[in-house]
Order: C-alpha cells, then structure tokens, then sequence
C-alpha cells in the first residue's frame, strides 16, 4: 500500500504525569496550545482537528495499589485508550500529533501507530530524541517510573500488562526499527541494556564528532530504503536547557536549537513523517513559557516548515 500525502493533523493532548516523579508534564497540552499550536500549524496548510484529550485520571484519586507500583495499571488504561485514537486516525488517513505528558504515552502512541502499518503491510521507523535511552526495564530501574521504560516496553522488555499494551496483538517493535539521538545521560544498567538492544543510537559525542546534518543523513538514509513510514518520538529533554529549561529531567551538554531543527526539517524533507509526540514539556519548570513556543517551532519544522 502506498502511503497518501497527509493533509490533516489529529491533534491529541495526553496530560499525564504519572510515570514520572517530578509533577508538572501534566500541563504541557494546555502549554503548547497556548503558545499557539493550531494557528502554526494551520500556517503550514495542513487542515488540524484538535481531538482534545486523553482522559488521565487525577493522581490524588488513584488507588492505593496503583499509587504503589508506580501507577502502572493507570498509566495501562490511558496508553490502551491513546493507542485506539492514534489507530483511527492513521484510517482516517490523518497524522496523529500526541502533546505529553511524560514518555510513558509513546506506549500507547506507538502501539497505534505500530498496528496500523503491520496491518497495512508499512515498514515503521522509529526516531526516538532523547537524552536518556528510557530502556530501563523494573529490574534495572533505579526509581521504578515508567517514563524511563517505555522503549524497553514497546521492545517486549517489562511489565507484561504493558508489553500487551504495546503490542496490541501485533508483533513486538524490532530493535532495527529504532534510533535513538541526543543520548548522554544514561544509568548504569541501562548501559549494557542499550548495548544489548540492537537498537541503533547515536550518542552527544557522536553529534560532537560527526555533526547532526551527517548524522541524519545516515539514519534517513537508512530509513528510507528500509521503511515505508517514520513515527517521531520526541522527548524535549533531548534538547539543551538553555534553549528547553521547561523540563522534568534537564541534562545539560543536549542538542542546540539548530541542531534540532535540522533534524525535523531533514525528517520533513523525507515526506515519510506519518506519526509523533512532543513529551516531557514541564510547564513549572519552563522560563516564560520558553519551552512550550520551542516545542510548536519544533512541531512546525516536522511538519515541513522551511526557511525559504
Ligand atoms: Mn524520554
């Protein structure tokens, strides 16, 4: 099946906090709403329906049991519900945008995206921004959130009420489907899990080394030999913050501002883009609303927002 040129964007706000310690994520939907979302889309030409959002029950409301194991049974529920949506809007021939929320929601965004390209017979390619691998698995993780876990998850490593989740009855996410960019923070275990993966990565030092436009050359080109569709997994940690200060877990030493747009405007260029989310936008962390107007530029390049 060939894939037909988006002109829709599906717009879904996940306001979750709850795979991570920090509280905050929850807010960043209504954040990057604010900083004008639909309007900078709707510039690109794209028609946009905002969905609205993912029902995330209150933390203060979920049951003790829940409350203990890190809320894996809620964060269950939103990903099942998240996977559904992002499934029916790739039939309807849209591009679902997932606004975060904590990265547990790729759980459920990618589950979506994953069962509707294997049931269409699409090779899905992965691009995961980040600083961290989120390849803990509960053994290896150190704080037991979820928001470290979810590649692992969507690879068949964890939890096996979230691994059904992410493979939704389809096959599990192949390692050589992923690459991993902007990494330099990553736990001890965590380091061997990477190495171990199969998945592909591309550390800071590497973007040091080779510079980002070289870089995404060899993974685009790649991609587009190999796969059929790219789904983005943006986590805005991956960023450097001094340009994303509006986050639950800053690294410094992370991608610059143009570094990443290069990245999503070379995505773009690919025309293959059929999926994404922005996660981890902490609007109590954030500088006057800094991050959240970063984030709908980044969104604006992935979407083929270029300079001239
Ligand atoms: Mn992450």
């Amino acid at each position: 099946m060939t894939l037909n040129k988006i002109r829709t964007i599906d717009v879904f706000g996940v306001p979750t906090d709850l795979g991570a310690n920090m509280r905050g994520t929850n807010m960043g939907p209504a954040a990057v709403r604010i900083a004008g979302l639909k309007r900078k889309i709707l510039d690109l030409d794209y028609t946009v329906v905002d969905q609205g959002d993912i029902k995330v029950p209150v933390r203060e409301e979920i049951s003790p049991d829940d409350t203990k194991q890190n809320y894996l049974e809620t964060i269950r529920d939103v990903c099942r519900d998240l996977s559904d949506k992002v499934f029916e809007s790739h039939q309807r021939g849209n591009l679902p945008l997932v606004l975060g929320g904590d990265h547990s929601l790729a759980i459920g965004s990618i589950a979506g995206s994953s069962r509707y390209h294997q049931s269409n017979n699409n090779k899905l390619g992965v691009i995961w921004v980040d600083a961290h691998a989120d390849l803990n698995n509960p053994i290896s993780s150190p704080s037991g959130n979820i928001h470290g876990m979810p590649l692992a998850i969507l690879l068949g490593d964890g939890d096996k009420r979230l691994t059904e989740v992410a493979t939704a009855g389809n096959k599990v996410l192949k390692p050589e489907q992923v690459t991993i960019i902007g990494l330099r923070n990553i736990d001890g275990k965590e380091k061997e899990l990477l190495k171990n993966s199969g998945v592909n990565y591309y550390t800071m030092r590497s973007i040091d080394e080779k510079g980002m436009y070289t870089i995404m050359t060899e993974i685009l080109s790649e991609m587009t030999k190999k796969m059929s569709a790219i789904h983005l997994s943006f986590d805005i940690d991956g960023i450097d913050p001094l340009f994303a200060p509006g986050v639950s877990t800053p690294v410094s030493g992370g991608i610059s501002y143009r570094e990443a747009h290069l990245a999503l405007e070379m995505i773009a260029d690919t025309k293959l883009l059929r999926s994404a989310e922005f996660v981890e936008l902490n609007p109590i962390q954030d500088q006057a609303h800094k991050t959240a107007e970063l984030t709908v530029e980044l969104i604006q390049s992935a979407l083929g927002k270029s300079i001239v």
